[in-house]
């Protein structure tokens, strides 16, 4: 908790999910050893803000600061005026976690929509690299080369691509790559480059994966005991807190009845 104190965490798709787990896990974490700030962003500023208060109100206004950001990652106009916009105080970043992504349907080629191919990786793709770019500068700027940490989440579906999630698969096994490639770059800096890939976590990623059909996304979950967002958060900050030599450079975290991207234990 110490190590994390004072500093700036930025959170891409805070809105939902692992993102908003990850912001109250953060605050949590840090509130005993002083606090830190963070910049929640999504396109739901409306979810941001109420996040926003609810962490405020459950760790103390005196223990984090939260500053709610409405950002597109995959509009690049919006990536690259988003540091400038921000305000001085949270201009500092220590921790980049490029967490929001989404999946659009179980569609087989030839019959993937165009606009789902380009949501996903304009999104989860472009989207992750361009917050890596606007970012790395103020890393950079730091003395012995630099020092922030960049925590990309990418899947499962980026080790073990399977029939039905083609796009989405080869989104996260693009994240995976240029994630490996940047720590090769950075290895002359004290920047960590790390990367978290969860398998089957219980958020809205199928009820959007579904447009919106609940009743579907509630079948893939149908007998088993899913992760939740917490599990994934608590992942998230553990490797942002080790001892700053420490490089968690990736993991991969199942629930107990998954064993591999379509190897589910299923109670019937
Ligand atoms: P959720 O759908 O609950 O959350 C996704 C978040 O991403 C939301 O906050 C959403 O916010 C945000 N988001 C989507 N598109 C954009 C965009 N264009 N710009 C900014 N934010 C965006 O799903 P999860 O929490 O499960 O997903 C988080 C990450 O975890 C994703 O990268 C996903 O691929 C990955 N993951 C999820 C797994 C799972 O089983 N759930 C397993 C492995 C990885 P808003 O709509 O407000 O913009
Ligand atoms: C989400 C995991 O296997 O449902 O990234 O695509 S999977």
């Amino acid at each position: 908790a110490k190590r994390l104190a004072g500093k700036t965490v930025v959170i891409t798709g805070a809105s939902s999910g692992i993102g908003r787990s990850t912001a109250f896990e953060f605050a949590r974490t840090a509130a005993a050893a002083g606090g830190l700030k963070l910049v929640l962003t999504a396109r739901r500023i409306d979810s941001l803000k109420q996040i926003a208060t609810d962490i405020v109100a459950e760790v103390g206004e005196g223990n984090v600061k939260v500053l709610p950001v409405q950002l597109d990652v995959s509009k690049p106009d919006e990536v690259r005026g988003f540091v400038e916009k921000l305000p001085e105080e949270f201009k500092e970043i220590d921790v980049l976690v490029n967490n929001a992504g989404l999946v659009k349907g179980v569609a087989r080629a030839p019959q993937i929509a165009e606009e789902d191919v380009n949501t996903m990786f304009n999104t989860n793709v472009t989207g992750l690299i361009n917050m890596t770019q606007a970012i790395l500068p103020i890393f950079l700027r730091r003395p012995n080369g630099g020092s922030g940490d960049i925590i990309n989440i990418g899947s499962v579906a980026g080790r073990e691509p399977y029939a039905g999630g083609s796009i989405y698969c080869a989104t996260k096994a693009a994240i995976r790559s240029f994630t490996d490639s940047l720590r090769q770059e950075l290895i002359a800096s004290r920047v960590r480059v790390m990367e978290i890939d969860p398998g089957q976590v219980e958020t809205e990623f199928s009820v959007v994966r579904f447009y919106g059909d609940k009743a579907k996304a509630d079948a893939v979950y149908a007998g088993c005991d899913p992760l939740t967002p917490d599990d994934i958060a608590e992942v998230v900050v553990f490797v942002a807190g080790r001892r700053e030599n420490v490089v968690v450079a990736d993991t991969l975290i199942f629930p107990s009845h998954q064993a591999a991207a379509g190897v589910m234990h299923r109670k019937s």
